[in-house]
């Protein structure tokens, strides 16, 4: 394909297709290294306010590298044609705990089009595995073209994590899928242009289950310290203490206990794994266990104030700490618990703007309060600690549910 642009022979004219928490870096990322960059989103707003400057998300390093990148990254309304395609939309959850592949299907439909010989499509979404080859694939074939023979076609995923995202996207490994040798050859020089992690390569679906058996590693070993943390309750022992001495063995590394798993990847992604095999249990069972946590969080805080109606203050909104993330938040779930259970909430964070409960700030979240759990431990609670020890020598059960006051509140996972 001609080039579009002037530029050396590295440097491509690429597509983003989707400007979300991940499309949004990996474009600038492309565009600081010398891509010349267009975003598309169906969000009209988006397309407006990044042109205007704006970024629609607050990241570490994201405004920095936004002026960085500008001159080569515009934000377009409509496709239009480049040497590469990057599709990085949202998968969502069906009710059916089933991975929603509806996005991912228009996307490539809108990219069909202007699928031409030598034309490159990455997939970057997290899907069941098999999408890139059976779903996508197909969908681009139509173009009259056969991947791998006329156009090329590959799947990465993304493994950086939200709260330190740009650092992540530069320095991680990333394992790249195509569908033949050349695919893997350009996707991987393109990625190479930003990436200092060593690349991978492999094909289509094995990279597709990768990126699901990471995020099914990381829930199962939290809902593993979640059930140690209910074990250790019951024995009256301290679980925190307990999980640092056996991470001292050379082989051992469990995560930390908590009201909950939230965010969008662990609480979805697994199950994308398991989806057809009726026979799995060990990733369903840590869905299970983790969900548990927030009912589990609110029966302690019902144990420590003994009596039925309280008004309980949560500190943290977010899905964990330093992100003004809310998506799946355990907050969302222990506030509902302690309304159905008679309870009156408030619920307070720094970062957070929306949320189905109020945000309150922190002073008029915890007045009148009988209980106070801290659900997210975020660096802001650290100068409250002073405070927080002062309401509980007045008789405010504190729960720390994330041991971020190391033992000198009650915590999850002690007896
Ligand atoms: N959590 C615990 N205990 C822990 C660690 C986390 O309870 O020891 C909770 C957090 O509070 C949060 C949830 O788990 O509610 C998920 O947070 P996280 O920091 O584990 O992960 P995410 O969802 O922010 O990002 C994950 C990362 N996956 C892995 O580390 C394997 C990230 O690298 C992925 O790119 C991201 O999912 C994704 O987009 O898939």
């Amino acid at each position: 394909m001609e080039k579009s642009h002037k530029g050396s022979d590295d440097e491509m004219k690429i597509c983003i297709v989707g400007l979300g928490y991940m499309g949004i870096p990996t474009a600038l990322l492309l565009a600081k290294n010398g891509h010349q960059v267009v975003g598309y989103d169906i969000m009209a707003e988006k397309i407006k306010s990044l042109n205007n400057g704006q970024l629609p998300f607050d990241e570490k390093g994201l405004p920095e590298l936004f002026t960085q990148a500008r001159k080569n990254f515009k934000a377009i309304p409509t496709l239009e044609q480049a040497e590469a395609y990057l599709i990085a939309v949202p998968t969502p959850i069906t009710r059916e705990n089933k991975c929603d592949l509806s996005h991912v299907k228009s996307a490539a439909e809108s990219i069909a089009p202007f699928i031409r010989k030598g034309v490159l499509a990455i997939l970057e979404s997290t899907v069941k595995a098999g999408t890139t080859e059976h779903v996508v694939r197909p969908i681009l074939e139509k173009s009259g073209l056969k991947a791998g023979k006329d156009f090329l076609l590959a799947y990465v995923s993304e493994k950086a994590i939200p709260g330190n995202t740009i650092h992540e996207m530069i320095n991680n490994d990333r394992i790249i899928g195509g569908i033949d040798e050349k695919s893997q050859q350009l996707t991987a020089k393109i990625y190479s242009s930003f990436v200092k992690g060593k690349i991978h390569i492999t094909d289509c679906t094995t990279a597709e289950t990768v990126k699901l058996m990471e995020n099914s590693y990381r829930d199962a070993n939290i809902a593993l310290a979640n059930e140690f943390a209910k074990v250790c309750e019951q024995l009256r022992i301290n679980v925190w203490d307990a999980i640092k001495l056996a991470n001292h063995h050379p082989r051992v590394n469990i995560h930390s206990p908590g009201p909950g798993v939230g965010g969008h990847c662990l609480t979805t992604d697994p199950l994308f794994l398991v989806e057809d095999y009726d026979w799995t249990s060990i990733i369903k069972t840590a869905r299970e266990i983790n969900n548990s946590m927030p009912g589990h969080v609110i029966s302690l805080t019902e144990k420590m104030l003994g009596k039925k109606k309280a008004r309980i203050a949560i500190l943290g909104a977010a899905y964990k700490k330093n992100v003004d993330d809310s998506r799946e938040s355990p907050t969302e779930s222990m506030a509902k618990t302690c309304r159905a259970r008679g309870h009156e909430v408030t619920v307070t964070d720094p970062y957070v703007k929306k949320f189905p409960e109020k945000i309150l700030p922190f002073d008029e979240a915890i007045k009148g309060a009988d209980a106070i759990i801290i659900a997210v431990d975020h660096d802001d609670y650290l100068e409250k600690e002073s405070a927080l020890l002062q309401l509980q020598q007045q008789g405010v059960k504190v729960l720390d549910t994330r041991n971020m006051f190391n033992g000198k509140f009650k915590t999850l996972g002690k007896g």
